[in-house]
């Protein structure tokens, strides 16, 4: 590992519009004692937060960007963090990102800000794997001890609602799940041309094709039962692409329940308020008449009794994802784990803060048998990072949004030159996490 020479973090914008923190590092390099290798990183930024989530540091000045500037963020960038580490060598990424932690000193990097670390923590990785000309991808699985072949399955966010759209529909996310190919890329053209085939049929009911913040449409269903609307206008999309549900194309869903339960034992649903039991038995239906196999935050993430009841109910047919649940924490998956809630986490790094505290569920998440899945965030950008980390860490499903907006297009196409330069060695995840769910 070679010794860094320059921290620099800039103010730049996310899909969205609003600021997030961007940082280079500079490290020295091991080929020439005049030259650095510089890695660059941008931070994601979720809308549907969990309540667990390390701190994302916002201004708060009301006179710039609606108080979402990160300018402080930034300056602990560029005042704290790099003074202290400029001239420090770190033989491996968790030195680097323990001595983070230990400058910010809080279990929430309230200090210096989860976006002003990860940044860091991020653009370090990068900049070693330059430094040793390793692809970031084949670094982390080096890192991670993975064979580092294994393109994901991608979770194709179809239909939005919930918080990333304004279209009334409760459940934030409506998947599509292109699981039963050879290659990620035949899964992703089956993605896209259902992605377009839905556009027709939304089209001819004379409903909305714009897009919502993961580039899934954001229709507004007028019927009572506009969830299962949904279900049915995706899965007649599948059909006009030629494709076979339940076969090669699954369903899942993102409830995303913490932003619709009413803040007691009740979630707000379709025009009713529903019980924990109430949802479940929303789901169990849908279940049996749709290919679904996988649900994340089904139920709130103060819900764990339900959540128990959920797993009880169906977790041997589905892949039950906890997100706000869990937060990308070791500390929240373990206790999940004792207590047989969910089989599977998603995997957002900005929800814990440093690359090596991801990585560190992620291993928990394997050791106790829970899927693990990458994830972007509703707020994203340019930056192809989750798509070196599915494939670095093999863990066989990524979650990007769907078919559309470069923010989510970027992480696609860098799979398919992974795909591309892996050759014969890539491995497509295919059904391998389905198979013990499919009906
Ligand atoms: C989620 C994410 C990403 P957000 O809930 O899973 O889809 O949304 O980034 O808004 O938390
Ligand atoms: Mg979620």
């Amino acid at each position: 590992m070679s010794k860094i020479k320059a921290i620099h973090g800039r103010e730049v914008l996310d899909s969205r519009g609003f600021p997030t923190v961007e940082v280079e590092v500079s490290v020295a390099d091991p080929r020439s004692s005049s030259e650095v290798c510089t890695g660059r990183a941008i931070v994601p930024s979720g809308a549907s937060t969990g309540e667990g989530e390390a701190l994302e540091l916002r201004d708060g000045d009301p006179k710039r960007y609606l108080g979402k500037g990160v300018l402080t963020a930034v300056q602990n960038v560029n005042e704290r963090i790099a003074p202290s580490m400029i001239g420090r060598e770190f033989q491996l990424q968790s030195l680097l990102d323990d001595a983070l932690r230990d400058l910010d000193g809080t279990p929430n990097k309230s200090t210096l800000g989860a976006n002003a670390i990860l940044g860091v923590s991020m653009a370090f990785l990068r900049a070693q794997a330059l430094a040793q000309r390793t692809p970031s991808d084949q670094f982390i699985a080096q890192h991670y001890g993975s064979p580092g072949v294994t393109l994901p399955v991608p979770l194709m966010n179809i239909i939005n609602g919930g918080k990333h759209a304004d279209n009334g529909l409760a459940v934030q996310e409506f998947m599509i799940v292109p699981a039963g190919f050879d290659r990620f890329s035949e899964a992703l053209r089956a993605g896209a041309e259902i992605f377009h085939r839905l556009k027709k049929i939304l089209h001819k009911q004379g409903l909305s094709t714009g897009v919502g913040d993961e580039g899934g449409f954001a229709p507004q269903f007028s019927g009572a039962k506009s969830h299962e609307q949904a279900l049915v206008a995706i899965t007649q999309a599948v059909s006009d692409a030629g494709y076979k549900l339940g076969e090669q194309i699954f369903l899942a869903l993102d409830s995303a329940a913490s932003e619709f339960s009413d803040g007691k034992s009740g979630y707000l649903f379709e025009g009713q308020t529903l019980t924990s039991e109430e949802m479940i038995g929303v789901y169990s239906q849908w279940a049996k008449d749709f290919p679904i196999i996988s649900i994340e935050d089904g139920l709130s993430e103060h819900d764990w009794k339900g959540w128990d009841l959920l797993t009880r109910t169906l977790g041997d047919k589905c892949q039950l994802v906890g997100d706000d649940l869990f937060c990308t924490n070791p500390i929240q998956l373990k206790r999940g784990i004792d207590s047989k809630i969910a089989n599977a986490i998603l995997i957002k790094l900005n929800q814990i803060g440093t690359v090596t505290e991801t990585l560190e569920t992620m291993k928990l998440a394997a050791s106790a048998g829970y899927h693990a899945i990458m994830s972007h965030r509703s707020g994203e950008t340019e930056d192809t990072f989750i798509a070196d980390l599915a494939v670095g860490t093999d863990c066989g499903q990524i979650k990007t949004g769907s078919a559309s907006r470069t923010d989510r297009i970027a992480k696609y196409n860098q799979l398919l030159r992974l795909e591309e330069r892996l050759g014969d060695r890539a491995r497509f995840a295919g059904l391998k996490f389905y198979e013990k769910f499919k009906k």
